[in-house]
């Protein structure tokens, strides 16, 4: 397990990467130009940029997360062709400096999504919040207006002034059901997993935050069976998955640990972070141990362990606690209690192995 930890960039994260440094075996930062809008090629200075700075931490600029896919890619449009020729174009620039992975998603219109970024928890720390009911019972139109007038219910990629935007492409999802949804994804990755193979880079898929359709969109990459479908369009190594297991977690039925064994050679980036579930379908992302929430951690490093897990990991999120004023989720202070958690876990493994204990 190599272990990293997201940076939103110069100017756009309060964590310097001397404190990344400083968190044990971390190795590298999972980064982003997070400027660059979707379907734009990634201009090398800024990406060299990046690696000059990282270099001066003592960090490696292997993963990305994320270089994100144009909404005409996943719609199927006939503009898709030339986004298609940008994103191979950026994917052999990263590749050119020694990028090794790069996660993205293929969710329709909106990424992750939380009612609220600061729900309490027991101990007056606060953390990421989904209210199930209060998603589920909004028809897109309904969901604009309560974006427009609710500033705690985030929509990650929407600035407010995109808000406008919205329901012309919801509005265009309309013809888009999941058999189409697969079909255009399946027209990506045709045309560039041979040109990350050939740079040299593994193509991760985030799993969709939550795993489930929302507002009538569908959603795709939510559970085993359709993982699988996932790796079978094209059965390569450069064609992987980022298994998160907060986000798949978010569905009681999916088994974590089943997924690690099932597809072991076929994750490059693990992303591992805790929710608590509750029966409703309502989940708070919690602290890392297994304990505090419906997650198995333990059993999920275990399963990583036992397969001889060489890929990238991150502690994904964290909660705010000792008063840090952070992104919502991305924290140095839970996160990087989250690595020592996991190392714990790992090296409890590898010792009690080693029979050194
Ligand atoms: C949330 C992240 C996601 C992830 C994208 C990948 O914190 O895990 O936003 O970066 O879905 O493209």
């Amino acid at each position: 397990m190599r272990m990293t930890f997201r940076w939103f960039g110069e100017g756009n994260d309060p964590v310097p990467l001397a404190y990344i440094k400083q968190i044990p075996g971390t190795e590298g930062i999972v980064w982003s130009l997070h400027d660059i809008a979707a379907g734009e090629e990634w201009p090398i200075e800024r990406i060299l940029e990046v690696r000059s700075q990282a270099d001066a931490a003592g960090l490696h600029i292997d993963v990305v997360e994320s270089v994100n896919i144009h909404e005409d890619i996943k719609l199927g449009l006939p503009s898709r062709d030339q986004y298609i020729e940008n994103y191979k174009n950026t994917i052999r620039k990263l590749g050119s400096v020694g990028v090794k992975v790069i996660c993205y998603n293929f969710m329709p219109v909106f990424d992750w999504l939380r009612t609220n970024l600061y729900e309490e928890l027991e101990d007056g720390s606060t953390a990421l919040y989904l209210e199930k009911a209060k998603v589920m019972n909004l028809s897109p139109h309904e969901l604009v207006a309560y974006f427009q007038s609710n500033s705690t219910f985030q929509l990650p990629g929407w600035e407010p002034e995109r808000l406008g935007q919205l329901s012309t492409t919801l509005e265009a999802y309309q013809a888009v059901d999941e058999e189409q949804l697969w079909s255009n994804l399946a027209y990506f990755l045709e045309a560039i997993i041979p040109v990350a193979a050939e740079s040299g880079i593994k193509m991760a898929i985030h799993p969709d935050d939550p795993p489930y359709p929302l507002f009538g969109l569908p959603r795709i990459i939510t559970s085993q069976q359709n993982l699988r479908r996932f790796l079978k369009i094209v059965d390569h190594p450069s064609n992987g998955i980022t298994l998160c297991s907060g986000s798949l977690g978010a569905n009681a039925d999916n088994d974590i640990v089943s997924m690690i064994h099932e597809f072991s050679d076929r994750i490059p980036f693990a992303h591992i972070r805790n929710i608590r579930l509750a029966e409703n379908g309502d989940f708070i992302e919690t602290s890392h141990r297994t304990e505090d929430g419906t997650v198995n951690i333990a059993g999920i490093v275990k399963a990583y362990y036992d397969i001889g897990f060489t890929g990238y990991a991150r502690p994904d999120h964290g909660r705010h606690i000792w008063g840090e004023q952070c992104r919502p989720g991305y924290g140095l202070y839970d996160r990087g209690l989250g690595i020592m958690h996991l190392w714990g876990l790992w090296d409890g493994y590898r010792y009690a192995d080693k029979g050194s204990l």
